[in-house]
């Protein structure tokens, strides 16, 4: 098609050609690739509707058939309101973090693009949904603290089961969303992955997220070892962002019965991080486990204690008393609670966004100062958004909340997926023995904060009593003969930081037996990266499209980023679809509109599909802009 586009071009025609005509004329290469493109795109729609779905769903649910009707936004896309963001950019974090604490009303942090969906629809919304709603968060949302849309489990799930680059949904909702503050939830010495990492590479990852639009890293580590966190704190100041330290909650403050995690050991762990220069104080409740009455002990305390500081509290509603905890900890004197809009709030998610603003208005100290109705339109936006999400809803299993997160302590993101795994395997009666089972791994492993990773090692270790139906004493008896889960081990041997009280004996030494301890922080003895040489490496294997963030995420997930380049340079660049068509392709006949970049649109049909044919392959033909062609797919039926 090059060849065509010379022959077509009006100066190759005119005869004006010399030896510039080909740099002069870059768009010549570019209408080849974007007929390469199309024909990607065609092969994939025909390869979802002959071999399924290109990534795993989780339940029987289909994806509906809807367009979700995008809320009006009330003002110009040249002239956002102005927003917290301002604030930030004007006079820096110190002068931030002080309007924050003066601040009249309680400031709401929206997790619906990350953390809501991380713990409802298993992390899958795809970027064209949060850029579709954008725009009205912008100009209707902007009176929030900030807007929680990257971190966690988003990054790697973006790559691995939505073939989109992270780093480019980052990048292109800050075009959207210039106003607000953006905020990431940085699992620390461990960044957005399940493992230590060289320092320079949380340096550089901190860097590149500030850089493509990150304002404030949420820092936290699984274990609240003060190491791990001060590497964190560090590189997100560096960057020059705001560091907001977070304390990783479990057990339960007020009761005193629990004392390995009380009140003091929470009060430490703040002063740690306020003397590292933590700008903000955040209370982490992953699993939902803080109560009206426990919020409301640890937030006077901290507030007593620490009355210049914002502090900002995050919750899971799993049991259901969400809001009842927010409101007492905006009571005892917080400044930020974390929300998700309605439609994507309760249960394993964040509390409702509606229910904390309506229940604070015309309260003299904490009013919101939101608008309902802004609120109500965000929210049917999602209703409809999420019914797109079917086949990963976690409501299929689970229809309410559930107080045993008290007993059990499971973080809302890990609640749900154990739940599928449970389903998938066809053992849903199983999820009651795996949620047993997992606090007595908690117990053998010496009842550790659970948390992204170490919630992870939780499980295993419970999965692992399950399957091969053996009690706590057997765990520790048969210790010596038992191939335990490789997360587990590297856990005994300190690949995560060192945990509060530290290993259980003798199960530590019976599982590492003469492997290697680390009895520091991991990533002081870990090699550097040399990014220079990764990025020549990706270069010459995949082209010089290859950029800075692409060698992060390569860094983090080698073979991710591998079977995700492979996925597009195959298929091309199916975030460009409609989610009803990346999920199902579309039905004989209908029309699909890809606008692959702006004035480039893309139509596509596809018109039939042939019977098997003896190479194991059968025909799609489709039209591409009106013209006629065919692809062949493998049936791997
Ligand atoms: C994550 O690390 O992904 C979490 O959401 C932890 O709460
Ligand atoms: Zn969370």
């Amino acid at each position: 098609s090059f060849l065509k586009n010379v022959l077509t071009h009006p100066q190759f025609n005119a005869g004006i050609i010399h030896t510039r005509f080909i740099d002069d004329n870059p768009e010549l290469f570019k209408l080849a690739r974007s007929q390469n493109r199309a024909q990607k795109l065609s092969k994939y729609f025909g390869h979802v509707m002959i071999n399924g779905p290109s990534t795993l769903f989780a339940t029987n649910l289909k994806a509906a058939n809807i367009n979700p009707v995008i809320p009006k936004s009330d003002c110009s896309e040249k002239s956002p309101k102005s927003g917290f963001r301002d604030i930030l950019i004007n006079h820096g974090p110190e002068a931030f973090a002080r309007t924050v604490r003066e601040n009249k009303g309680l400031l709401l942090t929206d997790t619906t693009m990350r953390d809501a969906h991380q713990s409802l629809l298993a992390t899958r919304v795809r970027t064209c949904d949060l850029l579709r709603v954008a725009p009205f968060v912008a100009s209707n949302l902007n009176k929030a603290f900030s807007v929680e849309m990257w971190g966690g489990a988003t990054f790697d799930v973006c790559m691995r089961f939505l073939y989109e680059c992270p780093w480019d949904r980052l990048i292109e909702l800050r075009k959207e969303i210039p106003n607000i503050p953006f905020q990431m939830l940085l699992r620390g010495a461990n960044t957005v992955g399940y493992t230590s990492y060289p320092d320079n590479l949380v340096y550089e990852f901190c860097k590149q997220a500030k850089s493509c639009g990150i304002d404030i890293f949420r820092v936290f580590d699984a274990l609240n070892y003060v190491p791990n966190l001060q590497l964190g704190i560090d590189a997100a100041k560096q960057a020059g962002a705001i560091a907001e330290g977070a304390i990783c909650y479990t057990g339960d403050v007020s009761d005193s019965s629990k004392i390995k995690y009380n009140l003091d050991y929470y009060m430490n762990v703040a002063e740690d991080l306020v003397k590292m220069g933590a700008h903000i104080l955040c209370i982490k409740d992953m699993a939902g486990l803080l109560k009206p009455s426990s919020a409301t002990l640890l937030i006077k305390s901290l507030r007593k204690e620490y009355p210049l500081i914002p502090i900002h509290v995050h919750t899971h509603d799993t049991a259901g008393a969400g809001v009842a905890s927010m409101l007492a900890a905006a009571d005892a004197g917080a400044d930020i609670v974390d929300v998700a809009v309605d439609s994507m709030s309760g249960m394993t998610s964040q509390p409702s966004m509606g229910a904390v603003i309506a229940a604070l208005r015309g309260h003299e100290r904490l009013d919101t100062g939101f608008s309902m109705q802004d609120v109500h339109a965000y929210s049917d936006y999602w209703e409809q958004t999420r019914q797109l999400y079917g086949p990963f809803e976690c409501t299929t299993t689970m229809k309410s909340g559930n107080s045993d997160v008290y007993d059990n302590e499971i973080p809302g993101g890990q609640y749900t997926n154990l739940q599928f795994q449970a389903f998938s395997l066809g053992l849903a009666s199983q999820f009651g023995d795996i949620k047993r089972n997992y606090v007595l791994a908690n117990k053998l492993l010496g009842d550790v904060i659970k948390v992204t990773p170490t919630s992870k090692i939780v499980g295993d270790l419970a999965q692992f009593m399950v399957q091969n139906n053996l009690t706590e004493d057997d765990v520790v008896n048969k210790a010596d003969e038992l191939s335990f889960p490789t997360s587990v081990v590297e856990f005994m041997q300190g690949h995560l930081g060192q945990p509060h009280g530290g290993f259980p004996e003798p199960l530590r030494s019976k599982i590492i037996k003469d492997r290697k301890k680390i009895d520091g922080r991991p990533g002081e003895s870990m090699e550097p990266l040399n990014f220079e040489k990764i990025k020549s490496d990706l270069v010459a294997k995949y082209g010089d499209h290859i950029r800075d963030v692409d060698v992060l995420s390569y860094a983090l997930y080698p073979k991710v980023f591998e079977e995700y380049q492979g996925f597009i340079e195959q298929f091309g660049p199916v975030t460009k679809l409609d989610t009803k068509f990346f999920f199902n392709g579309p039905k004989i006949g209908e029309m699909v509109i890809v606008e692959l970049e702006k004035g480039k649109t893309l139509y596509l049909k596809v018109l039939a599909i042939s019977d098997l044919l003896a190479s194991g392959e059968r025909e799609v033909f489709f039209e591409m802009n009106g013209q006629l062609r065919s692809v062949y797919i493998k049936d791997s039926s």
